[in-house]
């Protein structure tokens, strides 16, 4: 039985993790299943958006290797405006190594990440060894953000051609299924109301998270592939993560509120049906 016509506040009470619960409550308190995408290549941008669109979205995503003055103000900037408006923070870092040069990656190193994203991602290409590994520094008693951490896995992409389909899609959430840090998936949507494997349980409810949203585009020269907000939620996706379609907009808060509205409707019209 899929849990995708279930209101987010019933999913939070019966959520097994604090990640989970805590993002279902923000989305049903700010009315957004909404997730920025704030590509920006320095810290000021990046910062500047998270302040101004902050109020609209539930989850801000970041890629900070591409922010070419990534330090200390970063870390404390993007902490702090998530705690103003009241988001959580997805560092799209896809990890992809061997379990242990994943662990330095994660944790410590150049970018710190475990210390201020809430919820981070892997590709699962070298098999489950490195959700373990994550799972490890996470559970440790000495980790200082224990009950504060989740992993998604990237199940499927968005761009033509994509190799992670059918089985190595199936894999995931074989993978997802055995791991605790595990919260759910970036994935095009339909993972979460088509695969017959998933959220079968009662205590199962893997959250569905979709890149490649956008209202006005359907694709650009690099391969991304584009559907638009209602077709995403309605599909079966939990969070809608919209990049240039909103910061390049000409009123990006504008286009963020809309992008919100967009969103939360489709989610209310499919708990409703
Ligand atoms: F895993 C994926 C994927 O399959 N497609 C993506 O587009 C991640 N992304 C990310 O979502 C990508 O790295 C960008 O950060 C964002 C999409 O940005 P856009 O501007 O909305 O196309």
């Amino acid at each position: 039985a899929s849990k995708s016509t279930l209101p987010y506040h019933i999913r939070a009470a019966s959520h097994q993790h604090p990640v989970a619960q805590k993002l279902f409550r923000i989305a049903e308190q700010k009315k957004s299943n909404l997730i920025i995408s704030a590509d920006f290549s320095d810290t000021d941008g990046l910062l500047n958006c998270a302040d101004e669109l902050g109020p609209y979205i539930a989850v801000f995503k970041t890629h900070v290797d591409i922010i070419h003055d990534f330090g200390e103000k970063t870390v404390v900037g993007l902490k702090k405006l998530a705690a103003k408006h009241n988001f959580m923070i997805f560092e799209d870092r896809k990890f992809v190594d061997i379990g242990s040069t994943v662990q330095k990656q994660y944790h410590g190193g150049a970018l710190r990440i475990s210390e201020w994203a809430d919820i981070v991602n892997v590709s699962p290409l070298g098999g489950g060894g490195v959700v373990e590994a994550l799972e490890q520094v996470i559970s440790n008693e000495t980790f200082p953000y224990r009950d504060e951490r989740a992993v998604l896995l990237l199940a499927e992409m968005t761009t033509a051609g994509s190799l992670a389909t059918g089985q190595y899609t199936q894999k995931c959430i074989d993978i997802a299924k055995q791991s605790s840090a595990v919260i759910g998936f970036v994935a095009t949507g339909g993972l979460g109301t088509v695969n017959p494997d998933l959220n079968t349980s009662a205590q199962e409810d893997f959250l569905i998270f979709t890149t490649g949203v956008n209202s006005c585009q359907s694709g650009n020269i690099l391969g991304q592939q584009y559907q638009t907000p209602e077709a995403a939620v309605k599909g079966g996706s939990d969070f809608i993560i919209v990049g240039r379609g909103i910061y390049t907009s000409e009123n990006r808060v504008e286009t963020a509120k809309q992008y919100q509205r967009e969103g939360w409707n489709a989610y209310e019209a499919r708990i409703a049906s």
